[in-house]
């Protein structure tokens, strides 16, 4: 509260939420939402593993003292760890080849070729983030957790995408409650490595900046029915592309299969659209084509309303404001 009273700003007696305005400013962005912390809910499968909890502070502390511009300091996963990876990659890899749109399987291949994608390794985000860079402009930097929505989608404006490093707990290797790296690399990584999916993702992103906390909520709805559980088709068939259905076996098959709904993708009812952050999702959205998404998502963010229009400028990776004539 103390945070909102400092940080809105006055434009000819308009109020809006401070938001980051150069790439540094992703330093600031860095509120976790304790809602699935494995200190906090019960129902964390580390919560009574005090050996995990420690483990799990020590990688989340290396993001609480990052600064943008470092290099992300690499992890040295132990024999456990590696060997929860191992379980879910291995699973995964397999599924993919059905399931997962060409995209993904595109950089699927190239991160297995040049960032140690492997069932052995888990791969370093340094590794990772320079070769999202060179792709697509994306980077990633460090987070120790859940991370509000709104930090959240303001990084995306920055074409920077915050990476938890730690690993879910041993005992649960299909399934997390909170994001984590197995999430993050197998999930979001590959996706980010295209350029339309980058584009989209980072107008996401643009869009939320100052917006209203009622258009944040309309914003991390219509991201999660995309990049979270969006499907898409291709050469006439439904494959998936959001990130939560890559990263988990159970839903990635219930997702393509006869049980749940299905509908085309359109932003005006996926921002409205009740969802399910403990079980599987009841509908999806289907888009014709990342471009397509896209297109309906420029159309969508032009009715929000703001006091203002940004102007992301690649050159110097600040946010242009300009007050609305
Ligand atoms: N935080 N670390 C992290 N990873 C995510 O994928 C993520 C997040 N916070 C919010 C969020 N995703 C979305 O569900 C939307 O609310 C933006
Ligand atoms: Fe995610």
């Amino acid at each position: 509260l103390k945070r909102n009273a400092e940080d809105v700003k006055t434009t000819k007696e308009v109020k809006f939420h401070w938001f980051p305005k150069k790439i540094a400013d992703l330093d600031r962005c860095h509120h976790l939402v304790t809602k699935f912390d494995p200190d906090l809910d019960q129902d964390h499968p580390g919560f009574t593993d005090p050996v995990y909890r420690a483990r799990r502070q020590m990688i989340g502390s290396i993001a609480f003292s990052y600064k943008h511009g470092q290099p992300i300091p690499r992890v040295e996963y132990t024999e456990e760890e590696i060997g929860t990876w191992r379980k879910v990659f291995s699973t995964l890899r397999d599924l993919y080849n059905s399931h997962a749109c060409s995209e993904h399987l595109d950089a699927f291949r190239l991160l297995e070729r040049h960032c140690g994608y492997s069932p052995d390794n888990i791969p370093q985000l340094e590794d990772v983030s320079r070769f999202l860079k060179e792709r697509t402009g994306f980077q990633l930097r460090p987070v120790a957790g859940l991370l509000s929505a709104r930090d959240f989608l303001a990084s995306l404006a920055f074409r920077v995408f915050q990476c938890t490093q730690y690993i879910r707990h041993a005992s649960s290797p299909m399934h997390s409650p909170e994001p984590d790296c197995v999430h993050e690399l197998l999930g979001h990584v590959p996706m980010l490595a295209d350029r339309t999916f980058a584009q989209f993702s980072q107008n996401l992103g643009l869009a939320s900046l100052g917006a209203s906390d009622e258009d944040i909520e309309k914003l991390s709805t219509l991201y999660w029915f995309t990049v979270e559980y969006g499907l898409c088709k291709q050469n006439g068939e439904v494959k998936a592309y959001g990130a939560g259905l890559l990263s988990s076996y159970g839903e990635l098959v219930h997702s393509l299969s006869d049980e749940p709904e299905t509908r085309e993708f359109d932003p005006e009812t996926a921002a409205l659209q009740p969802y399910q952050d403990q079980n599987y999702q009841p509908v999806y959205f289907v888009s014709e084509s990342f471009s397509d998404a896209k297109e309906k998502f420029r159309k969508y963010v032009s009715g929000i309303k703001r006091p203002f229009s940004v102007r992301f400028d690649p050159f110097t990776s600040n946010i242009e404001v300009l007050d609305n004539p």
